[in-house]
């Protein structure tokens, strides 16, 4: 099934802006002389003022130091909207699909502009000035492609936190980056039902131990009722009747902050991944260009969540600064039927189409029927992103979402990567299902073994970058030693991904997942230590292992060995207890899929937990434990066996 190859069709590569020799001729140009290419490739946005230093980048132990075009200034928003204005103002900017299939709007440049400088004055008036943090928390409604340019715009750094993480998440990343200004509404909306995001606001301000948050903005989406402090808190269409809609782009330096996103890591907190401004957007409109093979009049449509990475680079930022239409989208799949993302395509002639494994795994699960029964006729291209694709399901979606007509590229990419690094390009690149292809322009991935050395050829190992690529991140936020320590101290001298791949003799990269303690639950990353620390807070708890398992519909699923305090009971009401603490606690994403009560975990005689031995009970594999002389107690493991969760 593996060695399958789907060749480049015609149509395809009729009017791409690269076919396979034009690949091949800028690859070897990008990798061989970044300057040259780069300095080139940075012209794609404009500038304030021009750059005359295209890379000056440093991998070296101690040393981690990446800025690219540093010298020049320009600002994001600027070229998301204003650029635009003379030649494609009355052009649809931002297409909005409601969770109803009753509501949905288009959003011209023209508006966009006018929205997005209204947004701006009244954070202004707020306070907000260049470097200042601010904290969305906003379902996928307009407002939060406008506020974000509206940070940009006043040099401000946006951090969006998910509109599932609990109020303790939310606290967490509001006290972590220090914002002084949050942006929210007063209800989401997603598949019918409420998500309660003032008052999640409400009550993570409550947990903050000093008084970090002066204004909280509500954009009014559902009209539901909710608490407004006097003086802090004010409805942004109120805030907005006060200012103009005309606000000046502030000219910032490249290496100026644009965001903050949070992410899971192996160990600790999550991270604050800080992107900036030039270098990010080069390449988040360069990839959403070629990846996607965009072409002038398309309208696009990433089914991500604005609060991932996905929903910065290829919701709002790579296809704004191309003059794209971008469609925003507040449901899910399956409201109100399982042939709604296919409905969209068809109601708003969607040429190209970028979702995750995990949504086309569930929509397998409901048969060919409700994709069958729409047209689907305007797709070109569609695009698979935030975990490996099984070739089963990369068969589904090329032969039955796509009937085998359109290009399917799988891009893989991280939140610190800040747009796709490995993927096909369609009119470029032969296909071969579950493979996420070939390097973008730029990228030099390296295969090491665990010793950390470079390997040739095909073979097997873990996936590191060479150099540096413009749309990297630049630093943890406040914490460039953890920054330097996670990324760069396990093989000195390279980034590292956290993924195991696998090369192949065509050169082509298989992904196979993290060989870190992170868990990719539907293309969401969590980290293990972070729903162990939840779980180990209840009181019945004295610890907690967690590891992934693969998960039909997810991926991977989240597996937690617990083992109770004395006296305590291991029974269902417990489970559901635990489960109902940690999504209280974290939030949904994290919930665990199957918890076992153990006695005792697998430790070495140093006290170590031994991961290997519980991830293969957790897979229903424990046929091959591999080495069990070092484990203090090699009885626990017995019992580990006997009650495992997962069983065939
Ligand atoms: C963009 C995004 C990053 C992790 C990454 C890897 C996994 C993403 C993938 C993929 C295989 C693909 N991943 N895309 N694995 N094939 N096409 O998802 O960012 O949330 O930071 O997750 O997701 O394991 O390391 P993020």
């Amino acid at each position: 099934m593996e060695g399958r190859i789907v060749e480049v069709q015609d149509t395809w590569r009729e009017g791409a802006l690269v076919d396979d020799a034009k690949y091949r001729e800028m690859y070897k140009a990008s990798v061989s002389d970044p300057e040259a290419f780069w300095g080139e490739h940075g012209k794609r946005i404009d500038w304030m003022t021009p750059y005359t230093r295209v890379k000056n980048t440093s991998f070296e132990p101690g040393q981690i130091s990446i800025k690219w075009f540093e010298d020049g200034k320009t600002n994001v928003a600027y070229n998301c909207v204003d650029r635009h204005l003379g030649t494609r103002g009355e052009q649809t900017a931002i297409i909005w699909e409601g969770d109803s299939p009753d509501e949905s709007k288009h959003i011209t440049y023209r508006e966009l502009h006018a929205q997005v400088c209204r947004w701006a004055n009244v954070l202004r008036n707020r306070g907000v000035g260049k470097g200042d943090r601010v904290t969305l928390y906003l379902p996928m409604v307009p407002e939060a492609a406008y506020a974000m340019l509206a940070c940009a715009r006043l040099g401000a750094i946006h951090a969006i936190v998910f509109g599932g993480f609990s109020p303790d998440s939310l606290a967490q990343r509001i006290q972590g980056c220090g914002s002084k200004v949050v942006i929210t509404a007063d209800e989401g909306l997603r598949g019918g039902r409420k998500v309660p995001l003032k008052a999640n606001v409400d009550e993570a301000i409550k947990r903050l131990g000093s008084p970090i948050v002066e204004h909280v903005v509500v954009v009014r989406r559902t009209g539901g009722a909710v608490a407004m402090e006097p003086g802090r808190d004010v409805y942004y269409d109120e805030a907005a009747e006060q200012v103009t809609d005309e606000c000046p782009a502030e000219p910032v330096e490249a290496e100026h902050p644009l965001f903050i996103l949070y992410t899971s890591g192996s160990t600790g907190q999550p991270k604050g991944v800080v992107h900036t401004t030039g270098g990010y957007l080069v390449y988040a409109s360069m990839t959403h260009q070629y990846v996607f093979d965009y072409r002038e009049g398309d309208i696009y449509w990433c089914t991500a969540d604005v609060g991932w990475v996905t929903g910065h680079s290829y919701i709002v930022y790579g296809p704004l600064a191309n003059g794209a239409t971008t469609l925003m989208f507040e449901g899910i799949p399956t409201y109100p039927s399982n042939s709604r993302f296919w409905d969209v395509v068809d109601k708003h002639k969607v040429n190209i189409f970028y979702t995750a494994p995990t949504a086309i795994r569930s929509l397998m699960g409901g048969g060919e029927g409700p994709v069958k029964k729409t047209s689907r006729a305007s797709l070109r291209v569609l695009g698979s992103v935030g975990e490996p694709i099984n070739p089963e399901a990369w068969d589904w979606y090329y032969k039955v979402v796509g009937d085998s007509r359109c290009a399917i590229v799988d891009t893989w990419w991280q939140t610190e990567t800040g747009g796709i690094l490995i993927t096909p390009l369609p009119g470029a690149t032969a296909l071969k299902p579950g493979s996420a292809t070939r390097p973008f322009f730029g990228v030099k991935p390296e295969m090491v073994d665990a010793e950390g050395k470079v390997l040739d050829g095909a073979c097997e190992g873990n996936l590191c970058i060479a150099d540096s690529w413009p749309g990297q991140m630049r630093t943890v936020y406040g914490d460039h030693e953890r920054f330097e320590q996670t990324y760069f101290s396990t093989y000195p001298g390279k980034y590292f991904t956290g993924d195991g791949a696998r090369r192949d003799t065509d050169g082509y990269y298989w992904i196979t997942g993290r060989v870190d303690d992170v868990i990719n639950v539907s293309g969401h990353r969590m980290g293990t230590a972070e729903v162990e620390s939840s779980l180990v807070a209840h009181p019945k708890v004295s610890e907690a292992a967690v590891v992934g398992y693969p998960h039909n519909v997810k991926g991977q699923g989240i597996y937690a060995y617990v083992t109770l305090n004395e006296g305590e009971n291991g029974d269902d009401g417990l489970r559901k207890e635990l489960v109902a603490w940690v999504r209280k606690d974290i939030g949904p994403i994290a919930s665990p899929d199957l918890i076992q009560f153990a006695p005792g975990l697998p430790k070495t005689r140093s006290g170590k937990i031994m991961r290997r031995i519980l991830r293969k009970i957790a897979e229903d594999d424990f046929g091959s434990l591999g080495d069990t002389s070092t484990l203090a107690d090699p009885a626990v493991v017995d019992d580990l066996i006997d009650n495992r969760q997962n069983r065939a």
